[in-house]
């Protein structure tokens, strides 16, 4: 499919000559996401400035019959932002205006298109917080966080990005624009469509703009690495750690991973000795007596053996230096080509889920380096396999392809998901019915069909063609 010399001509008569390109180099730019796994082939892209430009060319997109794809800071590992097929790519990066902070009902009111570290950096002028937070948050827009529902490194604490959207203005696939919810705290009035927005991936219509909760910011977070005995460890020590303090993040890694960040991205180890798996613990220290409490519960880990060796941050910058052990794992494996799962089952089936996990590819790929690691506390493992080098990459794909249906068969036997936290896009979309019932898909589809009568909103991700 391409643009027709009359569609461009319309959208050229509703935006200003910067908002539209076709030159190539922005076509494979805009055209795919970091999962790198398809040929970007976008017909051209938009850049509205304001929620009616954006109703305007969803209009015209039903007028010409054009498709169109969402597109923010394109960090995502699901394809769900991709375009390869001719479809329009409709930026949202120039609809990034921040708002000042409403210090009475602590909100701030965004543009889709704004940074995510710029809101979180902005709530912080103000000793507040906004506190979904992950890796990429430099360059991912707070627009995709929505529309994919994005989790992180604190859901153990705060939850995931829909528990602080307090309002939404959408331009629906119909092109009607809607405000959800109008940043209200209490609004019991009918079906809540806000939420049918939140994670919904482009396939409704765009989000716009959004008004965001704002929280008190952590008491001194202080962080624990521990080297742990094996697989077991970890939850035992998930355990003893969350009746010891409030707990901020509960992260785990293993051996290879931080193999791979020491040797290809210059970070410190934690401490000499190795052990296969490690936890980053991030706690709220108190006062002296919460340390004094932390360290004694890792003392009685040590004496049972659960915990080899152990360091607790003394100062902000060293807690820095220890998450990035665990914050550069992604970024440094990429380099490699990767098989990537983001799989998760309620926490007390995690040891299930692990040993599930654990017999599968120690049966598939015996001699391949498998990088686990994960928000753990959260019940969500990532499972990333490497390319052996001497593989061809369509081999290696048809191989991981089979492991997929025996780890997605585990996973729906443990009532879990086999996306907890990068969204369906085109990668999940064939493995939905894994988690989801044919009566959910087909409600899925239903709604979808209000929203976007034509269907022509994000087509291919999510639901299956
Ligand atoms: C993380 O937790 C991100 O680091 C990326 O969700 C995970 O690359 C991955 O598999
Ligand atoms: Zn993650």
């Amino acid at each position: 499919m391409s643009l027709s010399a009359n569609a461009l001509e319309a959208l050229s008569a509703a935006l200003t000559p910067e908002q539209i390109r076709t030159d190539s180099e922005s076509l494979s730019a805009y055209g795919q996401d970091w999962t790198r796994f398809t040929k970007p082939a976008p017909s051209a892209i938009v850049f509205p400035r304001s929620t009616e430009e954006v109703a305007t060319i969803v209009k015209l997109a039903r007028e010409y019959q054009l498709c169109l794809v969402p597109s923010g800071g394109r960090t995502g590992l699901s394809g769900g932002a991709v375009a390869t097929n001719g479809e329009l790519v409709v930026s949202l990066e120039k609809l990034n205006f921040v708002n000042e902070i409403n210090p009475t009902d602590r909100t701030i009111h965004v543009g889709a298109g704004a940074i995510t570290q710029q809101i979180q950096e902005t709530a912080e002028t103000s000793d507040l917080l906004y506190p979904v937070d992950f890796a990429s948050s430099g360059s991912s827009q707070i627009g995709g966080n929505i529309a994919t529902n994005a989790g992180g490194i604190n859901v153990i604490r705060y939850g995931m990005t829909r528990d602080w959207v307090a309002g939404l203005t959408v331009v629906t696939g119909a092109g009607d624009v809607i405000n959800l919810n109008k940043g209200l705290m209490k609004n019991n009035t009918g079906l809540d469509l806000r939420h049918l927005f939140i994670g919904s991936e482009g396939i409704l219509g765009f989000i716009t703009e959004a008004t965001l909760k704002l929280t008190a910011q952590p008491i001194n977070p202080t962080v624990v690495v521990l080297g742990l005995r094996d697989m077991a460890s970890i939850m035992q020590a998930l355990s003893a750690m969350q009746k010891t303090a409030p707990l901020l993040a509960y992260e785990f890694f293993s051996e290879l991973a931080v193999d791979k960040v020491v040797t290809h991205a210059g970070v410190s180890r934690p401490f000499d000795t190795r052990t296969p798996f490690y936890a980053l613990i991030e706690f709220e220290n108190t006062d002296a007596n919460s340390e004094a409490r932390v360290f004694s519960a890792v003392e009685d880990l040590m004496e049972r053996g659960i915990v080899i060796d152990a360091v607790m941050s003394q100062s902000v910058a060293q807690a820095r230096a220890l998450w990035r052990l665990r914050e550069d794992i992604s970024e440094t494996i990429s380099q490699w080509t990767l098989y990537k799962n983001d799989i998760s089952v309620t926490v007390a089936k995690v040891p299930a889920l692990l040993e599930a996990v654990n017999q599968e590819v120690h049966r598939s790929y015996p001699d391949w380096e498998v990088v686990w690691y994960g928000h753990i506390g959260d019940g969500n493992l990532h499972l990333n396999i490497l390319k052996p080098d001497t593989l061809p990459i369509d081999d290696f794909k048809a191989q991981c392809g089979e492991v997929s249906e025996s780890i997605f068969d585990a996973i729906a036997q443990l009532d879990g998901s086999v996306s907890a936290e990068h969204g369906v896009g085109t990668l999940k979309a064939p493995y939905l019915h894994f988690t989801r019932s044919s009566t959910e898909i087909d409600s899925m589809r239903a709604i979808k069909a209000v929203f976007d009568p034509d269907g022509i909103m994000n087509p291919g991700k999510v639901l299956a063609t």
